[in-house]
């Protein structure tokens, strides 16, 4: 088992809005598919977002439908059985929260990761695995599986801790390399069997790979206010939670604005209320 931590503190690089990324860390991203930032957003700015995710992951905001549901078991189970709890798309229920300090640096940071064009936020949601739920489980997956074909793939999807977050409560896993693998690995929702090419989203968002025995994952512990970022080819996901806190993050992901446009004319939004037929898109 690996456990990477970065020891390198962030506060000198930021200036403002600005989070300064060294160049080595722009070729490590495309060379390895992740990068780990420590320091991003201050205490102060991290206390805006709070009440905010409260709100969400209480199931305080009406109207979410499925956009506010258990990532680790089927539609439908309630609230109090939930285990990883996860509220899709806050900003466009609360349009109070377009442009947040989140947002704001994080575009910094995605520019920086990609002069070939233009980033923009295709989908955020939040995340918290409840304490002491061994089962509130990501399986592995890359996310490029979970999404319809686009001819720019290109993808960062930052995710800033909320609280700590460590092998105990379940940080983000990932396995380095995977994202150079010429194809794209098969996903299967969670539950269905082995190798079924069958399609069926409509229980349960969830997808699951098959790891490879070579596969070798590491972990990406983070402290509140510290993030991740990881692309859309990398197998990735999260252990359950034995700790008796909570574990939060804040996922944010870009993509160019075109890939954008292209998944709406889909009818994709990555709301989990999408009427998407799989088996015409994928
Ligand atoms: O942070 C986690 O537990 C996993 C989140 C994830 O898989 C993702 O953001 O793609």
């Amino acid at each position: 088992m690996k456990k990477i931590t970065n020891p390198d503190s962030g506060k000198h690089r930021r200036g403002g809005l600005q989070y300064l990324l060294t160049s080595e860390e722009i070729q490590r991203y495309r060379d390895v598919g992740y990068l780990v930032l420590n320091d991003v957003l201050t205490e102060e700015e991290m206390s805006t977002i709070d009440p905010w995710f409260e709100h969400f992951i209480m199931g305080k905001q009406p109207g979410m439908e499925r956009d506010f549901c258990d990532m680790s078991q089927p539609y439908g189970t309630p609230f109090e059985e939930f285990q990883l709890v996860n509220a899709m798309l806050p900003s466009h229920y609360r349009p109070e929260l377009k442009n947040n300090i989140f947002h704001q640096i994080s575009q910094n940071i995605a520019d920086q990761l990609y002069p070939e064009g233009k980033a923009a936020i295709d989908y955020e949601q939040f995340l918290a695995k409840k304490p002491s739920k061994e089962k509130a489980e990501f399986a592995m997956h890359q996310d490029l599986g979970y999404w319809p074909k686009t001819k720019n793939t290109w993808t960062a999807t930052f995710s800033l801790a909320l609280t700590d977050s460590d092998l105990e409560n379940g940080c983000l896993q990932v396995v380095p390399g995977s994202n150079k693998e010429e194809k794209l690995r098969g996903h299967r929702p969670k539950g269905a069997v082995a190798h079924s090419s069958e399609v069926n989203r409509e229980d349960s968002h969830t997808l699951v790979i098959d790891m490879k025995p070579t596969d070798e994952i590491v972990y990406l512990p983070v402290k509140r206010g510290s993030l991740t970022i990881h692309d859309e080819r990398i197998v990735h996901g999260s252990g359950g939670n034995t700790s008796n806190g909570w574990r939060k993050t804040y996922v944010v992901a870009y993509r160019d604005e075109k890939t954008i446009k292209e998944e709406r004319a889909m009818g994709f939004t990555h709301s989990h209320n999408d009427k998407i037929n799989w088996n015409e898109i994928v």
